[in-house]
């Protein structure tokens, strides 16, 4: 086979880099190691930056998403047994977040795509990069039953964290900043009406929780835990006792129960490679850089990225033009950076360090009340949860 840029790995960084080289006449491939099924029905993200649902809506891939999306102008941040609402609307000139789905978005991708004629190969094996530094790169693999392979222009890595298109960097021409965590997010899917009409951010001696949501009938809530522990060791009895400590309020409000259907532990870690470069590979998305979901950044990064490198595309075959493609890296690094220490510092002032020293509380403390107290540092936040504007 042969395409102008082969894209590894069908995650929304993947499929909308795909969508929109599609929309300017540059032809791709996706190659993805999981089944359909698996994609359309892995649960992570939730929340979408007005930019990203922007973007969505530019490239005609937002008719479901508007009619089942749920519009949010606000999120809560509690403490102390008291909720605190950020107006994220009031305080970025009316932009806001919708919650969305990730495996909803991918739905929707999956299908825009093979509706259009768009080619993606489910269940790959053994997907190999060569020749990233020469004229011609190639992508291996085993696809039903058969060696294959794709002859490309460029590569795009979409692959996550664990893919092997950052692997095929040679280790002495990149640099990886990393920081992990001592504590992960346990999260729950449950039948129940929302108990919240916006998010909640919750900071409780015991540690962190999320109330989040899916629909009027499905809740998405999180709690702080040790990223070694077990979801055999949480009966849902416990869980919600749990949820109840580090959530209930002065005021008698108390967190919607209804039937656990999902559980999960996710670990924590800040990370990042430089440059997003390598020869005729350009790395996109988780394959790139990880956030702790605390700042609900990952997909949203993961869209700002393809977002440049769709153009820089664009513009190298529509006119010859290769500076953007050469800049690319430096372009996204800068905001990859914003959204890294925005996502470092809401899990610092939200979570519980298990073996800090006690002054970190009391330094929390005083951070999440000037959040609650003061408009400018209220908007700080606002402005980055909401996202900045995309390049
Ligand atoms: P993905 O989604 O990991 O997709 C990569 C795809 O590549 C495939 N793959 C390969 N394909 C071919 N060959 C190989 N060798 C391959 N190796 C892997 C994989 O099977 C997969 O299909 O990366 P992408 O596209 O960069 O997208 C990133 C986002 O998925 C991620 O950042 C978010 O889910 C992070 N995240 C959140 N982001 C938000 O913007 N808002 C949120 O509210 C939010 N909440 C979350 C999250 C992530 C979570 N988890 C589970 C980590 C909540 C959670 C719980
Ligand atoms: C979610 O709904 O899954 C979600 C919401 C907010 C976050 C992370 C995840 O910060």
């Amino acid at each position: 086979m042969r395409t102008q840029v082969g894209i590894v790995g069908a995650g929304p960084a993947g499929l909308l880099l795909s969508h929109l080289l599609a929309r300017q006449g540059v032809s791709s491939v996706i190659l993805e190691t999981r089944s359909r099924d698996e994609i359309e029905s892995t649960i992570r993200a939730g929340v979408l930056e007005q930019g990203t649902v922007d973007l969505l809506t530019e490239a005609g891939l937002a008719d479901r998403m508007r009619r089942e999306g749920h519009v949010h102008h606000g999120i809560e941040l509690r403490f102390e047994g008291q909720g605190h609402r950020v107006d994220l609307s009031g305080l970025t000139g009316g932009r806001a977040i919708t919650v969305y789905a990730q495996h909803e978005v991918i739905k929707d991708l999956v299908k825009a795509r093979l509706d259009a004629g768009g080619r993606i190969l489910f269940e790959a094996k053994d997907v190999r990069l060569s020749g990233l530094d020469e004229r011609t790169p190639r992508i291996s693999f085993l696809h039903e039953g058969r060696a294959q392979t794709i002859d490309c222009d460029f590569i795009a890595g979409c692959d996550g964290f664990h893919g092997v298109s950052r692997a095929s960097i040679p280790a002495a021409l990149k640099v990886e900043y990393e920081r992990k965590y001592d504590f992960g997010w346990f999260g729950i899917l449950v039948e129940a009406p929302p108990s919240s009409k916006e998010l909640i951010y919750a900071s409780h001696d015991r540690g962190f929780a999320l109330v989040s949501t899916r629909s009027e009938t499905i809740q998405r809530l999180y709690f702080q835990c040790d990223p070694k522990d077990d979801v055999a060791n949480w009966p849902d009895e416990r869980i919600w006792e749990e949820l109840d400590l580090r959530l209930s309020t002065e005021d008698g409000w108390r967190v919607k129960r209804g039937r656990i259907f999902q559980k999960g532990i996710i670990a924590m870690r800040s990370f990042v490679v430089e440059p997003l470069q390598y020869g005729r590979l350009f790395l996109a998305g988780d394959a790139a850089h990880i956030v702790p979901p605390t700042g609900a950044k990952g997909l949203n990064l993961a869209a700002a990225d393809v977002k440049v490198l769709a153009r820089a595309f664009e513009e190298h075959y529509t006119r010859g033009r290769s500076d953007l493609l050469e800049s690319y890296s430096a372009t996204v690094l800068k905001r990859i950076w914003r959204s890294e220490h925005f996502s470092w510092w809401m899990t610092s002032m939200l979570h519980r360090f298990p073996d800090g020293d006690p002054i970190q509380r009391r330094f929390q403390l005083a951070e999440l009340r000037n959040v609650a107290a003061s408009e400018a540092a209220a908007r700080l936040l606002a402005e980055n949860y909401v996202g900045l504007p995309m390049a």
